[in-house]
């Protein structure tokens, strides 16, 4: 059993009901709450909750913030903290009476959302083409194992581009803020999940690819995958797919290959140490095992993670582990053997056996690892280990996780690697088996210098070789108007080339870069009117086969 270490139920709830009540309520009209809802749940329920208990934010209940009061809140959204809360006013996302509006809306207990059955999803759910209507070989000549997914954020698409040619393909109307991308056991298939609780099916094979299924789950959600396991006679590839949702708490199995929604299982549990009742118990990263018909899902909250097994639907086996509380992103280490996912509210990334499903050990990185799923690389000393970045701390640190060949350094901090300036803001980190380095972003950091840098890391030596300004570098080549954070390091498939979005607002199109892994120069520029708000990228061959 995980050793307890009881604490406080969650650091700033402590403060506690006595100070309830000390500022008076400012009144909302049925509007003007409807308005601030909208812009709380847009804005900050994914850090805070729709419930405001916190989780990567601080608690914003009523007993907090009437004691804060208005104009702390105010500056508080206007300006944002070194922690990690966005500058919502300085950037101009939110205006003045916006921002005016959300204190306020602060101060009240927060509306409790709906709930969604299965005949509200099916009313949602869409098959554009059958799958008995579908090519039966690619109607096209493309390597599509090397199409990059671009999720386009701001204005509800995605569009797929060929990794060869660098050539836009498809763009892909998905709705509402895709979050990320999955590929299907085959990799045939991209499935997107937006924001808004949307799932998509995007065939690859068709002429033009496009979406083929839609479905809407959930009011939001940040997880989708899909079923993995080859098995004997690869029976379970594309036959199924999971949605992780944020509210209603839960997660949703559904069809492979239309969406249809099977099956809604509720995620609200008990913290793993206190045992105290979270009802916003949210569902964050989920990873497809390939040893076996399972979907390794973190319950962010209560800090478990359940490992569930697809085999039978209708007798559904779930397999509860203790880990640690606010599960965010992770991924698999090496030998997709073990799932290593952030606990980013206690700076620690934690261990779990998928095969023995168990957990294995906890690890203390920096502040507030973001690994995204991570990077793998088999070091000449250390042998294969896996690395973070962080959102509060700037550095990216590495475990050891070859527990049979190299027990000195499995679960072990084997390396801190120091990113230069201060602060972390760290979002992405990625590599691949053919390169010689990790990519490393910094879009959240509070330096908008930074916020626009990449850094390039020697897998032998751990040290941070180059730091390159992206739009610096447009610039030299005569792109003077593009200008953004630099987001989501992604390679090809063959480990050659390092794809990064520059996101900008949506009233100005940026562009997509891409370097040259070896000279770590930049190779080519994609921009045009369509490219708006790129935000992460995905190669299908890289995100199919897990590798990172
Ligand atoms: Fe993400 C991964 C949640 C903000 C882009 N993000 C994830 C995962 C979770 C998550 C749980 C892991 C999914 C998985 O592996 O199954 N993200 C959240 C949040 O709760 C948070 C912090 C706040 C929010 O309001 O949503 C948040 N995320 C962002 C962004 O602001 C980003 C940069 C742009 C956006 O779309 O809003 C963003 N998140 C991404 C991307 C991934 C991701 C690109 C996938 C990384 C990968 O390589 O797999």
């Amino acid at each position: 059993m995980k050793a307890l270490k009881l604490g406080l139920a969650a650091g700033v709830l402590s403060i506690g009901a006595s100070l309830a009540g000390a500022a008076e309520v400012p009144k909302l009209t049925p509007e003007e709450m409807k308005k601030a809802s909208q812009i709380f749940f847009d804005r900050c329920a994914g850090c805070h909750g729709m419930l405001r208990k916190g989780a990567t934010g601080p608690a914003l209940t009523p007993d907090i913030t009437r004691q804060r009061g208005l104009k702390y809140l105010e500056t508080i959204i206007t300006n944002g903290t070194p922690g990690g809360m966005p500058d919502w006013g300085r950037q101009g996302i939110l205006t003045k009476d916006e921002i005016k509006l959300l204190a306020k809306f602060l101060m009240h207990e927060p509306p409790e959302p709906p709930l969604m059955s299965l005949a509200e999803m099916k009313k949602w759910w869409k098959v554009y083409v059958p799958p008995e209507a579908r090519p039966k070989k690619p109607e096209h000549n493309l390597n599509w194992k090397n199409f990059m997914g671009v999720i386009l954020r701001d204005v509800g698409k995605v569009a797929i581009i060929d990794g060869d040619t660098k050539k836009l393909v498809s763009i892909v109307d998905t709705g509402f803020a895709v979050h990320i991308f999955r590929s299907s056991g085959t990799g045939r298939y991209f499935l997107t999940i937006g924001r808004d609780g949307k799932a998509t099916l995007i065939d690859l094979w068709m002429k033009k690819p496009d979406k083929v299924a839609e479905v809407k789950v959930c009011y939001d959600a940040r997880s989708i995958d899909t079923s993995k396991y080859k098995g004997p006679k690869g029976d379970y590839m594309d036959k199924l797919a999971i949605v992780g949702c944020y509210w209603p708490p839960s997660f949703v199995i559904l069809d492979g290959q239309t969406l249809e929604p099977l099956k809604i299982v509720d995620t609200s549990d008990y913290t793993w140490d206190t045992n105290e009742y979270v009802r916003e118990a949210r569902v964050a990263s989920i990873v497809a095992s390939h040893h076996d018909p399972e979907w390794i899902v973190s319950d962010k909250e209560p800090g478990k993670v359940w490992i569930v097994n697809y085999q039978d639907p209708t007798n559904l086996r779930i397999h509860l582990i203790d880990a640690e509380r606010f599960l965010h992103d992770g991924g698999w280490d090496l030998s997709k053997r073990y799932f290593l996912v952030a606990a980013n509210m206690r700076n620690k990334i934690v261990v779990i056996d998928s095969v023995e499903k168990k957990f294995v050990a906890e690890i203390e990185t920096g502040v507030k690892p973001h690994p995204g799923r991570g990077a793998n690389l088999v070091h000449p000393r250390y042998g294969p280990i896996w690395c973070t970045g962080h959102l509060g701390s700037n550095n990216v640190a590495c475990i050891g996780t070859d527990p049979q060949n190299r027990s000195r350094y499995a679960w072990k901090l084997v390396a801190n690697i120091e990113l230069p300036g201060p602060g972390g803001g760290t979002l992405f980190i990625k590599t691949h088996p053919n390169s010689p380095h990790i990519w490393v972003d910094r879009t959240l950091s509070a330096d908008p210098k930074l916020q626009r840098q990449l850094y390039v890391i020697d897998k032998d030596s751990l040290k941070v070789i180059k730091t390159i300004n992206v739009i610096e570098e447009l610039k030299k080549k005569g792109y003077r108007n593009i200008d953004g954070r630099v987001v989501h390091p992604e390679f090809d498939m063959h480990g050659k080339e390092v794809w990064v979005s520059v996101w900008g607002r949506k009233d100005k199109p940026t562009a997509i870069v891409v370097f040259d892994d070896r000279t770590m120069k930049i190779k080519k520029v994609i921009t045009g009117d369509w490219v708006r708000t790129p935000t992460g990228i995905f190669n299908v061959y890289t995100t199919t086969n897990d590798i990172y």
